[in-house]
């Protein structure tokens, strides 16, 4: 046996066997140093892997380009793999995992020759902490390496942590030969382990993000009792210095990272508001033995959607993406900067788009569509530390307190703009009835609306009617549960106009919300739910014309009693799993739609 820098027996072991599959000509152990990853970003550029951006005006910035046909998740080729059909249910394409090993194993084999195999030791959340989980991630992309050093604690700290706690998520990837007919994305939940070949596209490839942070980790959650969700997490420091945070989820590319990065509006910061991120995708959260609901974020950087990021919509993030930064598919500006449809500053004349060509405004493709410069779900992965509004608690073992949990999507009628839950049971059936529509984040239709409960339909690891079911447990575990909110910023005027401004004026919102959770505030008691009473949200400094909040906050009974069906049939698809207390709510929503 080669040696290896660990004394964990089972992990050298297996480092051995998925050598032996996938034949790479060398092993690299990546330990974490500045100076190894400055030798991978040299690889890297030499083999075109990366592109140097202008060091002067983006230093430690680099781009990188993906193959055309794999620049989002590909639901469709991702699998949850248990022994049972039924454990990974409705919600989950399935495998059997004798039959998904035999599969992918054909396609790894032999995947790394004339390849490094790097092994990468990461911890989600901070290392030691209760709330932390350890994975090794096995590659042949030196762009997973670099990521995976901005998105996650990796390296010798971890390796040491491995020889105290034998257990660790087996993650392998190879880029095999980019081949969408020869991509999966699988996931082995009873045996802890991920495999992923075919893909570089950062959503099925840095598999502590999705893959372990969500799919793998909601099912250890459900086991463990604790939530692994799909959810921002931030610090709203009021104007008295003190500072609740909330979890939110809303779908993928729906505005949780701009959210978690907001600068309070002038009209609020006047009153001293400051807002803290903790995190702008994954939320970890466990009961504490004071009752409440405590959150990390297991992740330590972002992995966020470039266009329409700009200096109005997320100031913060222009300020993190600055230096330090992988760009993944934007558009390459002459003087060695990048650009996206909708960042800041005037639309070049000229660049090279994400496909590597020479680009200009205005060209059309056979089809007469505007060739982007960027792909819409272009990204950077930028470390969190870069974030001015970086909360000082994002490495504490122990987490921050949730006060509040919002759930949201984008719907263009049917939710107002805020409504509370009446209690933690309502709240689930709140977050199990989420939908929102399609984005470029994952292959698929654009616009169509989709059932996305609690933002985890393509993240839950199980069957969802048990997971719904753990999140009716998890509410009696809790002596001082957090409130749970609904929002939707993306109602539309009859004008199909958007009627609320959203981005930092959403504080306004969040300003009630937690109003709502200190009971300071009274609200309206409706058929969905408490609304506030429209002189409660603060428009202090916002032109918003007369009778528009009062539109915002209208609960039309006729659009929800259609919606009912909707619910109806998505819950049906989960037969007799789905817990009673849904269909009771369910019940209880249809008779107050009745009543006048
Ligand atoms: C993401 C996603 O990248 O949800 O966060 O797709
Ligand atoms: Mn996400």
């Amino acid at each position: 046996m080669k040696k290896f820098p660990t004394t964990n027996k089972k992990l050298a072991e297996w480092v051995n066997k998925m050598a032996k599959l996938c034949q790479p000509d060398d092993i690299v152990w990546i330990d974490g140093t500045v100076e190894q990853r400055k030798q991978l970003e040299k690889e890297a550029l030499s083999t075109g892997e990366l592109i140097e951006l202008n060091q002067d005006k983006l230093p430690g910035c680099f781009l990188h380009r993906t193959a055309p046909d794999d620049v989002a998740r590909t639901e469709h080729l991702t699998f949850i793999c248990t022994k049972i059909k039924h454990d990974a249910g409705p919600n989950n394409n399935w495998m059997s995992p004798a039959a998904a090993y035999a599969k992918a194993r054909v396609i790894f084999k032999g995947s790394m020759s004339g390849r490094t195999m790097y092994v990468i030791p990461f911890s989600m959340g901070p290392v030691g902490s209760s709330f932390s989980k350890i994975g090794v991630e096995l590659t042949d992309s030196r762009y997973v390496v670099l990521n995976m050093n901005i998105m996650t604690r990796i390296g010798n700290e971890v390796l040491r942590q491995l020889e105290k706690d034998d257990h660790f998520t087996k993650c392998l990837h190879s880029k095999a030969d980019l081949n969408i007919s020869r991509r999966l994305i699988l996931h082995f939940p009873e045996d802890n382990t991920i495999w992923s070949v075919g893909s570089g596209y950062g959503g099925n490839v840095l598999l502590g993000k999705k893959c372990l942070s969500l799919r793998i980790a909601s099912f250890l959650a459900k086991k463990e009792k604790w939530l692994a969700e799909h959810m921002l997490i931030m610090g709203i420091e009021e104007p008295n210095g003190h500072i609740e945070y909330i979890a939110a989820a809303f779908p993928s590319a729906c505005g949780k990272t701009n959210l978690s990065m907001l600068l309070p509006p002038e009209g609020l910061r006047v009153k001293g508001y400051r807002i803290w991120t903790v995190g702008d995708d994954i939320a970890w959260m466990r009961v504490d033995s004071d009752g409440s609901l405590w959150a990390v974020n297991p992740e330590t950087g972002f992995f966020g959607v470039a266009p329409g990021t700009n200096s109005s919509t997320n100031p913060n993030m222009v300020e993190t993406i600055k230096k330090n930064t992988i760009y993944t598919n934007v558009l390459l500006k002459k003087d060695g900067t990048v650009w996206w449809e909708g960042a800041d500053g005037e639309v070049p004349n000229e660049g090279i788009d994400w496909l590597g060509r020479p680009w200009k405004p205005g060209l059309i493709d056979g089809q007469g569509n505007i060739i982007k410069g960027a792909n819409s779900n272009s990204r950077f992965t930028a470390p969190i530390v870069n974030c001015p509004g970086a909360s000082y608690r994002i490495d504490q073992h122990h987490g921050v307190p949730i006060s509040a949990i919002i759930f949201g999507g984008k719907r263009a009628h049917l939710a107002p703009l805020v409504y509370e839950s009446f209690n933690w049971q309502h709240g689930v059936f709140v977050g199990a009835t989420m939908a929102s529509k399609r984005t470029a984040a994952q292959v698929g239709k654009l616009g169509e609306v989709r059932r996305d409960p609690m933002a985890m339909f393509p993240f839950c690891g199980y069957n969802m009617a048990y997971y719904f079911a753990h999140w009716l447990d998890m509410g009696k575990r809790m002596q001082k549960a957090p409130k749970i909110f609904h929002v939707n910023w993306f109602r539309r005027g009859s004008d199909g106009k958007f009627l609320w401004p959203g981005f930092s004026e959403n504080l306004r919102v969040l300003e009630w919300i937690l109003q709502r959770c200190s009971n300071k505030v009274g609200a309206v008691e409706t058929a969905i739910g408490y609304v506030p009473y429209p002189a409660d949200i603060d428009l202090t400094g916002l032109q918003l014309d007369p009778g528009i909040l009062e539109k915002l906050l209208e609960v039309r009974k006729q659009e929800w009693r259609e919606e009912l069906k909707g619910i109806k049939g998505f819950f049906k698809q989960f037969h007799k799993d789905l817990p009673r207390e849904l269909w009771d709510e369910f019940e209880l929503l249809q008779k107050r739609l009745k009543e006048k």
